[in-house]
């Protein structure tokens, strides 16, 4: 038996515990670890059961090629050579904006910088990106805008010390198990909870007080808070004039946001909003953490400005205990964004329309004349495929075909690419329309780091050698690099990559293998004696003052109506992960949950004549999709929920493509659907 100390592969919690591993390259279990800060000899189910997936039979062995219309096994000089020859093709023939790479939020940092490096280096296009597109996009250009930098501003340790925590559009017990646990340890201990989402999800049980306001109105709450705070005198005035500039701005456009005027938006009462406000305020350390619900709407950036503008109107930023916490999704979506895989920035956001960021990073590769037009984004992308303007995509880790909206738009846009080359550890519904199939090894087979939600910066290291002919992506993408005439991406190991990565990403300057072995450290940290930083903004925000973005609210894309009389969210469950390659594939976890469901309100179903546990149709403007009625009290009438997991019923054919006009990300929380009885 070999024990491996190694990082979750699902969620942003970031917990670590060891593989433990037989003589035969088998895993066998995995075993907690007590010393991490986050874990603390804990892990949720889909920890415990991160290994099975690993040794599945359906994993990706043998590249594959498409042959008169057919996958046939090849090579990996068959394949790799077929790659370069059609991307060099459809780059002399289009030009290099013809090309997007999709990055991975499951791969390690130094894969990702190793994508965008050979985006940027090698084809020269900023076309780069991945699923932080489809879910914090909002968060990345909203805390960017107003505090300068675009990640959670507090540690998860920090739940611990506040005296109030306000959620809103995050299942936390569900989605990130073990901060869900902090949190309930926390109000044990008398921090006092509000949570905001219309389903009653756990935590809601331990609330002082659950809003269960309208999907969408997020802006029309949080302004009306304010507009309490500020009528009652209760903001932080020394933190307002000190710390932040355009409050005057803020405060003009809150005034009409009385708590009737909200209350109409909301579906709230007058009183819940004023106590919401009142006790937000009046907390000595308030923290907010939000998630999908917050960012996933076509004014997800406005949503996130508001909850920029409550912490910063109440004092509640730089210190433990408070702050704005988006919880990270994807193990490694921090580590995606962070290492530049997005169309606009090099690694450390740093961006390429600047001249000389653009010739430092000239300088640390060895080429010249990098792009400086900002690229497609993984929403943008999939738009122009279906116009016929992108005409080659090299998918690396992400399942588009089941987690981008509206999937018959998908499915056209795929079919109508000239080249598709999806890198995988599965045969995925996105690997049916590829051209090329190449193998990867998963996060238990190489070596590497993945930042989580706060920031830390951990080990992934291999426990097992790959199955069948499956590669590590690093070394697939340096691969294609060299075949291209690259020479600049060629590497023993990953923690050479996190050596080029340190000296050209200040926010990483001191990070190197070594130094993380065991616990990680937290961005910023510049140099090699920097011990890292567990809360941003502490006297000074990164932008300098913290800015106040008033909004207005803004109605969702596509509301109920007569035809479409419900309105339909979707999101997740707690034993499944996304588009279900690895949980479905997970004996236990599939066990829990099997099929396609949609919660429905039970007077709701009483009036449709649906019993609990009975197949019924969901239908709306994009599709329909047969799914198990789930009739529970744990949703508001009206609305109707459903998960992306099954790819035999999936979601996303009948969410809708409307984006967020600034970070391009899906409104997947608000469409108009209707249910009818299957007779
Ligand atoms: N088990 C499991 N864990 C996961 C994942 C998974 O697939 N499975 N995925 C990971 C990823 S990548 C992410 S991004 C996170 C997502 O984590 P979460 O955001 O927590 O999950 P969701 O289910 O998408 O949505 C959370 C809640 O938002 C509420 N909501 C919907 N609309 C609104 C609204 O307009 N306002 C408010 N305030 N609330 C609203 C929903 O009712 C839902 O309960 O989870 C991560 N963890
Ligand atoms: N309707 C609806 N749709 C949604 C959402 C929603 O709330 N509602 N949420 C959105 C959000 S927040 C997100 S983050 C996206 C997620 O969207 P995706 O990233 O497309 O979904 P995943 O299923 O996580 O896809 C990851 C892929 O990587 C593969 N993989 C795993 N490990 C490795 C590896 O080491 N190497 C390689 N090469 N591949 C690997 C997996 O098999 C899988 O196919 O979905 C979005 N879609
Ligand atoms: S909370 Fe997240 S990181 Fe921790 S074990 Fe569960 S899925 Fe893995
Ligand atoms: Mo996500």
């Amino acid at each position: 038996m070999k024990k491996t100390l190694t990082t979750c592969p699902y969620c942003g919690t970031g917990c670590m515990y060891y593989l433990v591993s037989d003589e035969n390259n088998k895993i066998t279990g995995i075993e907690p670890t007590a010393n991490h800060p986050v874990s603390k000899n804990w892990v949720c189910v889909k920890g415990w059961n991160s290994f099975h997936f690993v040794n599945h039979p359906d994993r990706l062995k043998v590249p594959q090629i498409r042959k008169n219309g057919k996958m046939e096994q090849a090579t990996w000089n068959e394949a790799l050579d077929h790659v370069i020859a059609r991307l060099r093709e459809i780059r002399d023939k289009y030009g290099n904006d013809s090309i997007m790479f999709f990055s991975s939020a499951k791969t390690t940092n130094e894969e990702n910088y190793l994508m965008m490096k050979l985006a940027r280096a090698v084809f020269k296009t900023n076309n780069v990106d991945h699923c932080a597109r489809l879910c914090h996009a909002s968060t990345v250009v909203g805390l960017a805008t107003t505090f300068g930098s675009g990640a959670m501003t507090n540690s998860i340790s920090c739940v611990d010390e506040a005296d109030l925590i306000f959620v809103t559009g995050s299942n936390t017990t569900e989605q990130h198990p073990l901060i869900g646990t902090r949190i309930l340890n926390a109000v044990q201990k008398g921090a006092k909870l509000i949570v905001a989402d219309n389903r009653k999800i756990r935590l809601a049980r331990h609330a002082v007080l659950h809003l269960k306001h309208k999907n969408g109105t997020d802006v029309a709450l949080a302004n009306a808070m304010m507009n309490v705070i500020i009528g009652e005198g209760l903001e932080d005035k020394e933190f307002v004039a000190n710390r932040t500039e355009n409050y005057e701005n803020l405060k003009k456009t809150v005034e009409k946001y009385t708590p009737e005027y909200a209350a109409e938006i909301t579906g709230l009462k007058p009183e819940e909003i004023i106590e919401a406000a009142r006790m937000f305020a009046k907390a000595k350390k308030a923290m907010i953490i939000y998630s999908m619900g917050i960012t996933q709407h076509s004014h997800g950036v406005d949503n996130v400005k508001s909850m920029a503008n409550l912490v910063m109107l109440t004092g509640n930023l730089g210190k433990p205990g408070t702050g704005v916490n988006p919880l990270r999704g994807q193990n490694n979506v921090q580590g995606a964004c962070d290492m530049g895989a997005l169309p606009n920035v090099y690694s450390g956001y740093q961006k390429v329309t600047e001249e000389n960021i653009r010739a430092r990073f000239e300088k640390a590769w060895g080429v010249e004349n990098l792009p400086s037009n900002v690229g497609y984004t993984v929403t943008t992308a999939i738009n122009a495929a279906a116009e016929g303007k992108l005409k080659a995509i090299y998918i690396m880790g992400e399942n588009p075909m089941m987690s981008d909206p509206d999937q018959n738009h998908v499915r056209e846009a795929l079919e109508k690419l000239e080249f598709l080359v999806v890198q995988d550890i599965f045969p995925t519904p996105t690997a049916k329309f590829a051209h090329v199939v190449l193998p990867a090894s998963s996060y238990a087979e190489k070596d590497g780091t993945f930042t989580s939600t706060e920031r830390r910066v951990q080990r992934v290291r291999k426990a097992i050698d790959p199955p069948g002919q499956s590669r590590s992506d690093w070394e697939i993408l340096c691969d294609v690099a060299e075949r291209m005439g690259y020479k600049q991406m060629k590497y023993k190991n990953p923690g050479e990559i996190m050596d080029e990565i340190a000296s050209v990403t200040p926010i990483y300057g001191g990070i190197s293998f070594d130094r993380i072995d065991q616990l990680g450290l937290q961005w910023p940290c510049p140099d090699k004696n920097h011990p890292g930083t567990p809360v941003l903004h502490v006297g000074k925000f990164t932008r300098g003052l913290g800015l106040f973005c008033a909004v207005e609210y803004k109605p969702s894309m596509e509301l109920p109506d007569k035809e479409y009389p419900f309105c339909l969210s979707t999101g997740r469950c707690y034993f499944h992960f996304h588009t279900g390659t690895m949980t479905r594939r997970s004996r236990i976890l599939d066990r829990e949950e099997r099929f396609p469901f949609v919660e429905i309100n039970t007077s709701d179903a009483k009036n449709l004549g649906i019993r609990n546990r009975e197949y019924i149709m969901v239908a709306t403007r994009r599709g329909e999709v047969k799914a198990m009625a789930r009739v529970t009290d744990g949703i508001v009438p009206g609305v109707i929920f459903m998960t992306f997991h099954f790819e035999e019923g999936p979601a996303n054919l009948l969410t809708i493509n409307a984006l967020d006009p600034e970070a391009k990300i899906p409104e997947y929380k608000v469409c108009a659907a209707k249910v009818r009885k299957i007779s």
